[in-house]
């Protein structure tokens, strides 16, 4: 049962091939504990385990009341191997140690899943070797000034992502985040000599990890401890954070950061803390996707044979999931590619109250744009924007009134837009949308407020309520002029207007 929903995992993020990965147990680097891995397509990674309160999993045409969640995520297999490699030299005091061959290192004792990383430890452990070469045969032994080096770099990385990644380390001080970004690492060092000898290099002062939550959310054991193991980050995370306020700085130290992956998902389930401006209902989440997921998005997007475009007055426009009418949905499934997409922004904001199920892909030249207007009724309200290639500004303003009220189907496009409303720019506001990111709009936003972008190839985002927000993530954007805050959009915008219908028809003649 495990591996097929491994297996099923793994397919579904198209990193299958023809096997399903390997189950390892292997030590962990900080615990020393036995605990598993899944070795898939030359990739070790980690696996945690979800578990929400109800959730059950249709298998075929069998129920699993438990609708726990394996997820395998890609962890740097030289945390895993560094402390074998260790032991291995059998380093006394100031004696470097031994080399000595791969086979004999990853010979660990109750272990023999080790020898599944020859080829693996091969590629990688050179970056914190020595080696020496003897005919054929090659030794190696940990050298630790290159693990330093390693861990330095690993270190600094995360320090560079952490602010970008949650608006508290945006706002805490350098050092803080980079106390941060090392006791991240940590969680895959042991104390003795790894983690005390980073803090020095660091020139930090060494805080004892025993004081603080150990990390046990990998998951222990291949197939004995599958039941027991009962953690869930979700709620855990739900727990610490209050799930409705905003975490605290001071919270965010006492609670740790627990590793990556939950830090993560912590990130995408606190919608609270990515909301900009003054009206309560925007959401602005920067790199919601990274950059292949926004480059498999285009491929798939211009991959099609081209009928799916609409040629509209200012812009193009691909419609999938189904026409759009006064009275719900007539849909059409949406590609795989699609849900994958519209799923993360479902799970991730928790604001849909179903799947989402229709997706408007906006096409705009530098000098194109969309006029102001509503979205409407016919859609939950509630729309997520996913934004890829050029940035561009959208405007939000309020509409005292507006003339007529019909939805935004695509047959009646700029006309189908709710009318020319009265406009109040007293309270209007605008939204830097950098590409990758995820602008979300809700309730009042959504009903008070008509948005639109003007056609204009050079934008101003002085007044913008997110400037900080996104600038954050991309300041080596060449296509922004600084000083004047003007942007200069020298690329086509492709955008995802991501919503529910709620009214599904399966029969048009149904109405
Ligand atoms: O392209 C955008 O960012 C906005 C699209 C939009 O407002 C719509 O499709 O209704």
């Amino acid at each position: 049962m495990l591996l097929s929903i491994f297996r099923f995992i793994c397919e579904d993020l198209g990193c299958g091939g023809n096997k399903p990965g390997e189950l390892l147990t292997l030590r962990h680097p900080k615990s020393e504990n036995g605990t598993c891995y899944l070795f898939n397509n030359g990739m070790l990674q980690e696996i945690q385990w979800f578990k929400q309160s109800y959730g059950s999993w249709f298998l075929g045409d069998y129920i699993s009341q438990d609708g726990s969640l394996y997820m395998a995520t890609p962890v740097d297999p030289v945390f895993i191997l560094l402390p074998v490699f260790d032991q291995a030299r059998m380093k006394k005091g100031d004696d470097p140690g031994k080399f000595r061959q791969l086979d004999e290192i990853l010979f660990v004792e109750g272990y023999p899943e080790y020898q599944h990383l020859l080829s693996l430890a091969e590629k990688c452990m050179e970056i914190v070797c020595q080696t020496q070469e003897v005919g054929s045969m090659k030794f190696y032994r940990l050298d630790n000034s290159k693990v330093l080096a390693w861990l330095t770099c690993k270190v600094r990385s995360l320090k560079k992502a952490l602010p970008a990644l949650d608006k508290n380390y945006a706002a805490q001080d350098e050092k803080q985040t980079l106390v941060d970004a090392v006791s991240i690492v940590g969680e895959y060092l042991k104390t003795e000599p790894w983690l005390k000898l980073l803090y020095d290099c660091l020139g930090l002062e060494f805080v004892d990890p025993t004081t603080k939550e150990t990390n046990t959310e990998t998951f222990p054991n291949a197939i004995e401890n599958k039941m027991e193991y009962s953690n869930s980050l979700q709620e855990k995370a739900n727990k610490k954070t209050g799930k409705h306020g905003k975490q605290t700085k001071q919270a965010k130290v006492e609670t740790g950061s627990k590793n990556i992956r939950d830090m993560f998902s912590r990130a995408s389930m606190e919608l609270e803390s990515f909301r900009v401006g003054l009206t309560p209902t925007v959401f602005y989440i920067p790199g919601f996707v990274t950059d292949q997921e926004q480059t498999q998005l285009l491929d798939h997007i211009y991959g099609g044979s081209g009928s799916k475009w609409k040629t509209l007055k200012n812009r193009r426009l691909q419609n999938w999931g189904g026409m759009v009418h006064e009275k719900g949905l007539v849909p059409q499934e949406l590609p795989s590619w699609l849900t994958k997409i519209t799923a993360k922004i479902h799970e991730s904001s928790g604001l849909f109250p179903s799947a989402i199920n229709h997706v408007l892909i906006n096409e705009y030249h530098p000098d194109q744009g969309i006029m102001p207007h509503q979205d409407g009724p016919a859609y939950f309200p509630v729309v997520g924007i996913l934004s890829l290639g050029s940035p561009v500004v959208m405007d939000f303003s309020p509409h005292l009134r507006l003339r007529s009220s019909g939805d935004d189907d695509i047959s009646s496009d700029q006309s189908g837009k709710s009318g020319v409303p009265e406009r109040d720019n007293q309270h209007s506001f605008s939204v830097l949308m950098m590409p990758r990111s995820l602008l979300i709009f809700k309730d009042d936003a959504y009903s008070d407020y008509l948005h639109g972008i003007s056609d204009s190839p050079t934008q101003c985002y002085k007044q913008v309520v997110n400037e900080t927000e996104a600038l954050a993530y991309s300041s080596g954007d060449s296509r922004k002029d600084g000083d004047n805050k003007i942007l200069h959009r020298d690329q086509t915008r492709v955008s995802l207007t991501c919503r529910l219908v709620p009214k599904v028809h399966k029969n048009l003649f149904r109405f």
